[in-house]
């Protein structure tokens, strides 16, 4: 009888947090005066968000002071984002869970109860080595997102489980690698290859980047705003980066595709393209011509709004600029369920300009060749699970996360255990929730390993408490990008209370599993020091200086007139889709209308806000004040209509009839009077989350209608409409 009940309540997750009055005394009865003490510091990579901006830790005392960013450092040029600044704050968090926790049902009620961590190992374990013993050693799955990912990894496939997926896939970017894969044979990777710094001209199809704050990448968009360049911003919202355009296109919501083909339509019939880049390096170009000539800017105006010399205009102002032109892949691209054909539409312009391997469009990136430590390999999978689990998308290159918590229910269901690594679903995952219920109650095993008491966490069997990445080592930054560098992540504190690094519980795991041989490794330092020992560096070394660069080996552009072979089915850019065709795609980007609004509803859009990332920093008790609650933004049309002003109290009700925790208005012309606004990771539910819980709305609670993307598989998430209700 597996029926786990969502366990809400627990006084045990913050149980010593009375003892702690303050954050920064730290338990000190008598502080000595700030400045008077002595510096330390240590260097870290951030982890507030995926971008790994390294950075210094400064303590007095050895209590925490400051985060600063490393000046040697390509992803934060020496600055650190307004989070990645608040990040000492996921350190000194109150609520941070504190010590193993084990499901149990006292007189008939389920609740956590603190365990050791031996007890809660061997529990792990027995449930691993019976669910082998009944089913076998493949079935176990892994949700993560984040550095510490990979110890469990690595875990899973040492027991012979290979099932994984990451949120940035299927709820982030899984579309735009797909698209981009298909046409050039690669992707845009992490930290997206643009080379922004150079451009004369760059255009962001929904990329908001100024509140979309990845560091870098707001550094460079900053340099080209500086030098002059044209920058063009297609949003429904006056977004921060629309403010710094020259032209704002307000589209719409969700017929990109439909200005993407008309933008393709003036650049070949006014032959702006770069004929000399398609004739070298493309194949497709006549059907692709042939393809977009009905679609000339006076048919792009009636589904998109756009002006049509507005259209052509700033067509001939990418072409002006070609090949320093880069039309934004843009990041998080699940969003009307026809996104790989979108992400495809954006990856051909880039091509017809000529933009990809240019100064100013996608440079080359590469990544520092650095040795695995020489620890056994786990053997691949015996089993191929993609085809098992999502063999409705033969095209995803990686794992699907809601197809693994689909095959977690019922008794028939593939998986029969599931380990969740920092990703908290029921905020990340549209639509998911009863389904989760449904797979808890199915699994005979879960394991949730986080920091905080995330909703996420009421559904587990065990609680495992990772420390903070300011308390443990983690893999070496080693990222592809214009100068290759490593970055080291050293702790800056113990781990505090009973918290342990990731790689420390999968290496525990191991031992008690009979698989010790794959974690040979006392300390993780270890591993980070004999690498860098391969690549002429040390720990010793690294622990001064935080970031090391090397020198290139491959060129940053093509050169004039070089042969390129790309890692495509043809060698060349795939303008024309063979493999779409072959799947039964649409080989060449369809534009599909999307769906209207039901009558007195508004299209629901969300996006970043600079102090927060995603709901995993709105109880970091230092991010939780520059930003306490989210705003719904209603245009000033709207407002009128239904009597709003701002700071009132809403609640906002969808289409299905669910409805939002409340959250303040915003009235402003910012953003158009057939939409509504509003940050995602706010309007947390559990209770232990003391600062933010029960704070501002959740836009994942109102996107029941999820567009699957046939392709990619990645969950559409803006096809949901909200009015509003009292509070
Ligand atoms: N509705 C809606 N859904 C979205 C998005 C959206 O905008 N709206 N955005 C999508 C995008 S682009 C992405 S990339 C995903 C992101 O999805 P997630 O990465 O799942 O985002 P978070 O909700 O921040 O969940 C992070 C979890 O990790 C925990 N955590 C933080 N630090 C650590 C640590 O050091 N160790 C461990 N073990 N745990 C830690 C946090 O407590 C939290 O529970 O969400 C996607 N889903
Ligand atoms: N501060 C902060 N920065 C972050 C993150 C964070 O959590 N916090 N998360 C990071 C991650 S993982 C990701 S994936 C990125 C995501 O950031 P991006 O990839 O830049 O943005 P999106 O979430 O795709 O898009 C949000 C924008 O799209 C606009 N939009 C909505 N509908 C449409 C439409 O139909 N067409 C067009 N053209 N625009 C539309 C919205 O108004 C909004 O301005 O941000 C990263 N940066
Ligand atoms: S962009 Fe900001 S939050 Fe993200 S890693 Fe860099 S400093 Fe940290
Ligand atoms: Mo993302």
């Amino acid at each position: 009888m597996n029926r786990r009940e969502f366990i809400k309540r627990s006084g045990l997750f913050g149980a010593t947090a009375a003892a702690s009055p303050t954050l920064f005394l730290g338990g000190c009865s008598k502080p000595a005066l700030p400045g008077t003490g002595e510096i330390a510091t240590t260097p870290t990579v951030c982890d507030i968000c995926f971008w790994k901006c390294a950075g210094t830790v400064h303590t007095e005392n050895g209590l925490p002071w400051k985060i600063t960013g490393n000046p040697d450092d390509t992803h934060s040029q020496g600055r650190l984002c307004t989070r990645g600044t608040g990040g000492l704050g996921a350190y000194q968090d109150r609520d941070r869970i504190q010590q193993p926790l084990l499901r149990v049902t006292e007189d008939g009620q389920q609740k956590f109860k603190p365990v050791s961590w031996d007890e809660a190992i061997d529990f792990i374990a027995e449930r691993m080595q019976s669910i082998a013993g009944k089913h076998g050693n493949d079935r176990l799955a892994l949700l993560a997102h984040g550095s510490g990912g990979t110890h469990f990894e690595r875990l899973l496939n040492a027991f012979g489980s290979h099932i994984y997926a990451h949120p940035s896939y299927a709820q982030c970017r899984g579309p735009r690698d797909i698209g981009f894969s298909l046409t050039f044979g690669e992707s845009v990777g992490s930290p997206d290859r643009t080379d922004m710094a150079n451009s004369g001209c760059i255009v962001l199809i929904g990329s908001h980047i100024g509140e979309n704050l990845h560091n870098s990448q707001v550094q460079t968009f900053t340099q080209a705003v500086e030098n002059d360049a044209s920058i063009i911003t297609v949003d429904p919202r006056f977004s921060v980066a629309a403010s710094k355009s020259q032209y704002w296109l307000p589209i719409r919501p969700g017929t990109d595709i439909a200005l993407l083909l008309a933008w393709m339509n003036v650049l070949i019939n006014e032959e702006l393209y770069d004929r000399e880049y398609i004739q070298n390096y493309a194949t497709g170009f006549e059907q692709l011509k042939a393809h977009v000539q009905p679609f000339n800017p006076e048919w792009a105006y009636l589904e998109t709004g756009l002006d049509p010399e507005q259209i052509r205009t700033t067509a001939r102002t990418m072409a002006m600029h070609a090949p320093a032109t880069l039309v934004h892949p843009g990041r998080h691209t699940t969003w009307y369920g026809d996104d790989t054909q979108r992400s495809r539409a954006i990856a051909i312009i880039n091509a017809l300009l000529g933009s990809w391997g240019r100064k100013g469009g996608f440079y080359q990136p590469e990544k520092v060749a650095l040795p695995k430590y020489p620890a056994p390999k786990p053997d691949k999978s015996k089993t191929d699970w993609k085809s098992i689990i999502q063999k409705d998308f033969p095209l995803a290159p990686s794992g699907i996360s809601q197809a693994i918590i689909e095959n977690s229910i019922g008794d028939d269901a593939y998986i029969k255990g599931l380990f969740v690594y920092s990703t908290n679903l029921p905020l990340t995952i549209p639509n998911i929730t009863q389904k989760l219920q449904q797979a808890a109650n199915s699994l005979d095993l879960v394991v949730v390993i986080d920091t905080l008491p995330a909703e996420i966490t009421g559904y587990a069997d065990v609680i495992l408490p990772e420390c903070t990445y300011l308390e443990r080592y983690d893999n070496l930054r080693n990222s592809p990008e214009k100068i290759p560098s490593l970055a080291l992540r050293e702790p800056a504190f113990k781990p505090k209370h009973q918290t342990k690094p990731g790689w420390w519980i999968a290496k525990q795991l191991a031992e008690k599993l009979g698989l010790g041989k794959y974690f040979p490794w006392q300390d993780y330092a270890e591993v980070l020091d004999w690498q860098l020992k391969q690549v002429g560096s040390s720990l010793e070394e690294m622990q001064k200086i935080g970031v090391k660069q090397f020198k290139r080996k491959t060129p940053l552009y093509f050169k004039p007139g070089e042969k390129v072979e790309f890692k495509t089915a043809t060698g060349k850019i795939e303008l024309y889709s063979g493999i779409l065709k072959e799947y039964g795609y649409d080989p060449l980007p369809k534009y599909t209308p999307p769906q209207e609004s039901p009558e007195g509803y508004y299209r629901l859009i969300y996006g970043r806000a600079p102090a927060h990332t995603f709901g995993r920093t709105t109880n970091n008790p230092l991010l939780f004040e520059l930003m306490p609650e989210n705003t719904v933004w209603v245009n000033s049309r709207t407002a009128k209509a239904h009597k709003l002003v701002s700071g009132d109290y809403v609640k906002l009700k969808n289409q299905d009839g669910v409805i939002s925790n409340r959250i303040r208005v915003r009235v402003t012309e910012r953003v158009g009077p057939n939409a509504v606004f509003m940050a995602h990771g706010f309007g947390h539910t559990a209770p232990n989350l003391r600062l933010t819980s029960n704070v501002g709305a959740d836009d994942a609670s109102l996107i029941t209608n999820v567009k699957v993307d046939p392709i990619s598989g990645g969950t559409g998430m803006r096809s949901n409409f909200v009015t509003f209700m009292e509070a």
